[in-house]
């Protein structure tokens, strides 16, 4: 009940985490950065999902307070990476109608110090459907900064795929319920492939999400998509734990 209380005042006492997910290079192996993955941990109800609140949030116009937020904890903390790591944050539909998105992201860049072009911004294709002149602006005026677009969820919304030429997206990531029924389900594996080849002939790299079993790891590897995340290579962690996985692995 009154979730809307507790959010507002989650926002003033700032109750919220940063978590990330590993990203590795399907080939090596090697981790190449991770998604930032908002986490509530609140006094009354314990944790709550982003799932869950973010779209109170929208409804509440909080979502690009709290999003301007994750920007900039994601920015600081990516400049105590390895300088070649990216960081993917999520920016959900309602934020990306905001005019002042562009500018938000370069404060945070410019305040954290990160490299443009070591930020990821993960859209999904619901956000390019509505007023999708605007979408188009805005999603030029943050190329023209120098971060990467990428198509999230891809293959769960109403695309046309028109979207994938008409907007600046340099990556596209595969549904994990592509995934999870791999590498026995026959419907699957051919989407999967079928995403793959879409994205190297438009000169798009390809994550996998939801990787969960080394069957579909290697699967995947195969079918030539360039990056994989998943619970079979890390679950979302705090900050000072994805650190201490770098260092272990290195
Ligand atoms: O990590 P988890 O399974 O709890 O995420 C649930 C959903 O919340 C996912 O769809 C994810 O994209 C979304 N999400 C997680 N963090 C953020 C965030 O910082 N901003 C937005 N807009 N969505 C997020
Ligand atoms: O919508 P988006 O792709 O941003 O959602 C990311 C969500 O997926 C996060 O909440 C994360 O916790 C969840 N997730 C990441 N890897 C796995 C996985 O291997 N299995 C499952 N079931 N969920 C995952
Ligand atoms: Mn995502
Ligand atoms: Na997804």
């Amino acid at each position: 009940r009154y979730l809307e209380i507790d959010l507002r005042r989650a926002c003033a006492r700032d109750e919220f985490e940063v978590f990330y997910q590993p990203i590795i290079d399907s080939q090596s192996g090697e981790i190449t950065g991770a998604e930032a993955l908002l986490r509530w941990n609140s006094s009354e109800r314990g944790d709550v999902s982003p799932a869950e609140f973010i779209p109170i949030a929208e409804e509440l116009g909080l979502v690009s307070r709290i999003g301007a937020n994750v920007l900039q904890q994601a920015c600081r903390d990516a400049t105590t990476w390895p300088d070649h790591f990216d960081v993917a944050v999520n920016v959900s539909p309602v934020q990306l109608l905001d005019p002042r998105l562009p500018q938000i992201v370069a404060q945070a860049l410019r305040e954290s110090g990160l490299r443009a072009d070591r930020l990821e911004l993960e859209i999904t294709e619901t956000a390019l459907l509505g007023d999708d002149e605007a979408a188009l602006r805005t999603l030029t005026s943050l190329h023209e900064l120098g971060v990467r677009i990428s198509l999230d969820d891809f293959g769960t919304g109403y695309s046309s795929l028109s979207y994938l030429h008409r907007f600046p997206i340099s990556r596209i990531k595969i549904d994990r319920s592509f995934i999870c029924k791999l590498p026995e389900d026959p419907g699957s594996a051919s989407i999967v492939r079928a995403i793959a080849q879409l994205g190297e002939s438009l000169d798009m790299k390809v994550t996998a999400e939801g990787i969960e079993t080394s069957e579909q790891l290697s699967f995947i590897a195969q079918q030539g998509c360039d990056h994989v995340q998943g619970f079979l290579i890390s679950r979302p962690i705090p900050v000072a734990d994805f650190l201490a996985l770098v260092r272990a692995r290195i």
